[in-house]
């Protein structure tokens, strides 16, 4: 038995972080864009390793930690999950910062994280909560229609928040936890049939996160959420990069003004607090706040007599 890398876990509103802390493979110092394409190509397993089963399940998000690209950077991250990479991870990153601090790297104050998708800036608060300035979020279209394959017409809009989403309102579903089985189908349905309808985000990226919207269970909430993610496990947490998602969307409709605080619900209640600040060309710079708590700090066991240790995937 070969004790191959450390890992630390933690849950962001319910949704969970592994972080690879040490022990992975070198990808090098490039740019966070090509220490992805390295670890997609070069060392696959170990994405497999962390969140596979047995290991793992459908619902972990991992990430790797490495030295920053920029100068003068903290860290670098790259996030994965059961079916590939993401972009930015809005969770992840409250959550990784949580590890750096259980770690003692880090203490109250703000540090950067470049991502491939550009560098975000997270500041752990006194109480433990956690801001990060995520990348700039955007709306690309507004109401697109879908046609489902039941023939129902749904519409929404294509926005980034560090990943592409669809965020859709008219869909008349009811965002319970009781019916999470049920919205991660209907969820489903909705990106298969974005992909018949050859609706993508820019530069023909996939559109691999659904966002169905609705009311608040909570008055205290400005709305609700469910969140499909790139595979088929749904976001526990209200999803960072969704939420910036949001924020751009409703920038882009004038219905929340730069600064003023929006509180994202999830499907199973927990709660992100978000605002934005005006960017250059209709962007906004989207703040989320949430907290991280951990529940793990392990060592990655490598049994040679195991055939699946390595990950299997269903
Ligand atoms: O919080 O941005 C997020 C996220 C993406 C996928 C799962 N969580």
């Amino acid at each position: 038995m070969t004790a191959v890398a450390r890992i630390i876990d933690s849950h962001t509103g319910g949704e969970p972080t592994r972080v690879l802390v040490s022990g992975g493979p070198d990808l090098g110092t490039g740019p966070m864009a090509e220490r992805l394409a390295r670890l997609r190509s070069e060392h696959e397993a170990w994405r497999r390793a962390l969140i596979l089963e047995p290991r793992g399940s459908e619902v972990l998000v991992g990430a790797w930690l490495c030295p920053p690209q920029q100068p003068g950077g903290n860290w670098g991250v790259i996030f994965f999950n059961n079916v590939g990479y993401l972009g930015m991870c809005g969770h992840g990153t409250i959550g990784v910062v949580a590890t750096l601090a259980h770690l003692g790297h880090i203490g109250p104050g703000t540090v950067s994280l470049d991502t491939p998708v550009g560098t975000v800036q997270a500041t752990l608060h006194e109480d433990g909560s956690v801001t990060v300035a995520n990348v700039p979020a955007y709306r690309l279209a507004r109401q697109i229609a879908v046609q489902l394959d039941d023939g129902q017409t749904v519409h929404g809009d294509v926005a980034w928040g560090g990943n592409w989403f669809f965020l859709c309102s008219d869909h008349g579903q009811a965002l319970l936890p009781r019916h999470t089985a049920a919205l991660t189908q209907y969820a489903l349905r909705v990106r298969a049939a974005l992909e018949r309808a050859g609706i993508t985000g820019a530069d023909g990226a996939e559109i691999d996160h659904i966002e169905l919207l609705g009311p608040a269970a909570d008055p205290a909430n400005h709305g609700r959420n469910f969140v499909l993610c790139p595979g088929a496990a749904y976001d526990r947490s209200p999803c960072g990069t969704g939420t910036s998602a949001k924020l751009a969307c409703l920038a882009a409709d004038g219905d929340l003004a730069p600064g003023l605080e929006w509180r994202q619900e999830s499907v199973i209640g927990s709660v992100f607090r978000a605002h934005y600040q005006a960017g250059e060309g209709g962007a906004v710079h989207p703040f989320i706040r949430g907290r991280a708590h951990l529940t793990l700090d392990a060592q990655l066991l490598i049994d040679p007599d195991d055939a699946m240790a390595w990950g299997f995937a269903t």
